[in-house]
Parts: structure tokens; C-alpha cells; sequence
């Protein structure tokens, strides 16, 4: 596959981790794993970002390892079904893309670094963050976490040292090609939105407009999502995450679609709220307008130096005003704007959807975030969200989207 991302850009990562870690000599990153759907049927494989960003590999079940100064690859062991039904990636491939010459297989690999691991008395490793289990009720991905128990199994007397922090310190400052990976995600995103505006009346069901999007996506671009789009008329676009997006549309909703193509890995999130007729009330522009103008005044508050909790703070007090202005609440009590308005205004983008990043530390230069205010009224079937991708600059910040937002 054709690659914007050329092999110095995952040595170079590399570098950058090495530099970081300063805590042990023994870093060891684990990709993912291939996961059952049913039967002898997978879902589709997707790499895990850390792992991706090191060595530009979307092969599952690889170990990458950097030892001191030196790094290799273990290469799973393939069943003789694997080798017939999904074909095995040459070694040759695997070494020029990553930039990695040294290559072991499984069992080789994991004595020498069971034996490495035993002489340092800890090694480096990316912990999953249980948040995952308690607050999503995933399963995280077994590639990481078997390797992780294997290691722990042998090596009961080493320490384990999370450098998961260091590898958000990475990856939340976008390096040139990643801010181009994202951008195009955008523009993809964008051109299909802007299809899927014109012919707006001609949808009767939501999963119409998501059909056509991803239509949009494959046969142009051939590009997939970067995560499952929301699609949702009136009512309905005050559930948040409305994942069946198998509505039909009432006469005059206005309409919610969030969306973002996925791009070599990387991830568009734009949403637009369009009114599906021409007659949409004069309720409905005017909180769309709000909604605009508060995104407007959110955007030119981000540059460097800024404290996300203060920003947060900032875009809620606007949003209270414009809903004191049109009348929609009477004071500006907390819980009642905690339910117009229960989610956060920005989270950082980049190889996640949601990515990675400090987000307790002020912004800085590099950092690209979603900026997504919106208002939610299920007793007047009104839900408005829009959605843009800003980065943040030396001068202050840069809209990397710049479709039109307009309700018809
Ligand atoms: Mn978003």
C-alpha cells in the first residue's frame, strides 16, 4: 500500500521514546490482536495506535522491542490456516517499513527478553488504562494484555515500568505528516458531507444519509470510518452516541450527523446539523445560531497556554447566556445545563478519535482538538451540534475544517 508516512517517521518516533525513557534500558510494545466475531469470523484487524506509531506496522501479534540502543521485532507464530486463508506478510516488508533489521521468531524472542528482563530487574511497557473495563464495559484487546501476563508469569521479581505517559508526550504534539494525514480525514469528511447535503430531502431514514457517507468514502477514497457515525433526526439527537441511526425522519427535525473518515490511521470527528426542509422554525435557527456563535467564541479562545478546565468553564457560561437570552432557562443552575448540554466541549484528535494527550497540561503548538458545543432539548425534539478540527499554533490556532455551517 501507497504510504504518506515514510519509514524515518516511525525511527524517528522510536528515537523520541528512547530519549524519554529514561526510568529502564527495556521497552517492549505489543500489537494487537485479531478478535473473534463469530465463529471463524473476525473482525476487521485495527492496530494498535502505540504500537502503529512506532513501527508503521498493521501486522497483529508482533513485539516490538528496544533494547539500549538496539530494537527488534518477534513475529508471531503463524498456524498453517493463517498462512493459506490470510497470506503471510514477507519478512523483507516488515524490516523497510519499520526500519527495524532485526528479526526474531515467537520463541526465540521471548527467552532473550525474558533473559533481558531478569538481568534489569524491570522493563518498560504501555499499561491499558482500566477506565476501558469500569467505565465502557470493553474488553481490551488481548494482544497487549497476554503478553503483559506471559512476561509477569516468568518474571514474577521485575517491575513494570507504564511508559504510557511518555508516549502520549509523543503523540499529542502532531508532527507535520500527521497533521497532513489528519486533514486529509477532513477533507474526505467534508466533501462527503457536502454530498450528502445537497439532496437532503430526499432521505426518509437515518441510515439513508450514513449509507451514503460511507458510500462517499469507499468508492472515491476508499476510506473507512474512524469510528461508527451518528446519525440523528429531532428527538433523537439528544441520545448522544444514537448508534442504530435507524430513525425515520419527522417532517421539519433538523438532523445530527457526526462523522469522521479514517485516514492511514488517522481520524477526522466533524459533526454539521442540517434541517431537512427549507421551513425549519424559528426556534430551531435560532439555537443553531447560538450554537454557532458559542463555537465561534471557543475557537478564538484556544492557543497555547490554555488551561482546557478554565476553556470548559468559559464555553458553559456561554452557552448558559444564550440560553438565558432565548428563554430556554430561567437561571443558571448547573444540573439543569448539565442536562442541555452533558458533554465535553473539545477532546484531543489525532490516531484515536478521542486521542491521547495531557489534557490537565496547558495547550501547546502542535496539538490538534475537536471543538463541538452543543444544545439538546428532547422535550422540543431539538438536538443541534457542530462539530471542527482545530490545531493549535504559535499565533493561536488554525481551523483545519472549514466546511460551510449552515442549516440548509
Ligand atoms: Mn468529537
Amino acid at each position: 500500500m501507497r504510504s504518506i508516512f515514510s519509514t524515518d517517521f516511525f525511527i524517528n518516533n522510536r528515537q523520541a521514546l528512547r530519549r524519554l525513557v529514561t526510568e529502564t534500558p527495556l521497552i517492549i510494545v505489543s500489537a494487537n490482536a485479531v478478535i473473534q466475531k463469530n465463529n471463524d469470523n473476525s473482525y476487521i484487524f485495527s492496530q494498535d495506535r502505540n504500537f502503529w506509531y512506532l513501527t508503521g506496522l498493521n501486522e497483529p501479534d508482533v513485539i516490538l522491542v528496544i533494547d539500549n540502543d538496539q530494537e527488534y521485532l518477534i513475529l508471531p507464530t503463524k498456524s498453517k490456516y493463517q498462512a493459506i486463508f490470510d497470506g503471510i506478510t514477507e519478512q523483507t516488508e516488515i524490516i523497510n517499513r519499520s526500519g527495524i533489521k532485526q528479526v526474531y521468531d515467537y520463541s526465540a524472542g521471548i527467552n532473550l527478553i525474558n533473559q533481558k528482563i531478569k538481568q534489569y530487574g524491570n522493563y518498560g511497557f504501555i499499561n491499558q488504562p482500566m477506565g476501558y473495563v469500569s467505565d465502557y464495559g470493553f474488553w481490551i484487546n488481548p494482544g497487549p494484555s497476554n503478553l503483559r501476563r506471559e512476561i509477569e508469569l516468568k518474571n514474577p521479581k521485575s517491575d513494570l515500568v507504564d511508559i504510557r505517559q511518555h508516549l502520549i508526550t509523543l503523540r499529542q504534539i502532531k508532527q507535520p505528516i500527521e497533521i497532513k494525514a489528519i486533514k486529509n480525514a477532513i477533507n474526505i469528511t467534508q466533501e462527503a458531507l457536502h454530498n450528502v447535503k445537497n439532496k437532503l430531502s430526499d432521505y426518509k431514514f437515518e441510515y439513508q444519509i450514513e449509507a451514503d457517507l460511507n458510500y462517499f468514502f469507499k468508492t472515491k477514497y476508499n476510506v473507512n470510518n474512524a469510528f461508527e457515525p451518528i446519525v440523528a433526526g429531532g428527538k433523537r439527537a439528544c441520545i448522544l452516541h444514537n448508534r442504530d441511526n435507524d430513525g425515520l425522519f419527522k417532517k421539519n427535525e433538523l438532523v445530527v450527523i457526526d462523522i469522521g473518515a479514517e485516514f492511514e490511521n488517522y481520524a477526522a470527528d466533524i459533526t454539521r446539523t442540517y434541517s431537512l426542509s427549507k421551513n425549519y422554525s424559528s426556534l430551531q435557527e435560532k439555537i443553531f445560531m447560538s450554537v454557532k456563535r458559542v463555537q465561534d467564541q471557543a475557537i478564538n479562545y484556544l492557543k497555547p497556554g490554555v488551561l482546557l478546565k478554565e476553556y470548559e468553564q468559559e464555553v458553559r457560561n456561554l452557552l448558559t447566556e444564550e440560553l438565558l437570552v432565548l428563554g430556554l432557562i430561567k437561571n443558571s443552575n448547573k444540573n439543569d445545563m448539565k442536562k442541555i448540554y452533558p458533554h465535553a466541549t473539545s477532546h484531543f484528535l489525532g490516531l484515536d478519535v478521542h486521542d491521547v494527550g495531557h489534557y490537565h497540561q496547558p495547550l501547546k503548538s502542535g496539538m490538534i482538538l475537536t471543538v463541538e458545543p452543543g444544545i439538546y432539548l428532547p422535550n422540543k425534539s431539538i438536538g443541534v451540534r457542530i462539530e471542527d478540527d482545530i490545531l493549535i499554533t504559535d499565533q493561536g490556532n488554525e481551523s483545519l475544517s472549514d466546511l460551510s455551517r449552515t442549516l440548509d
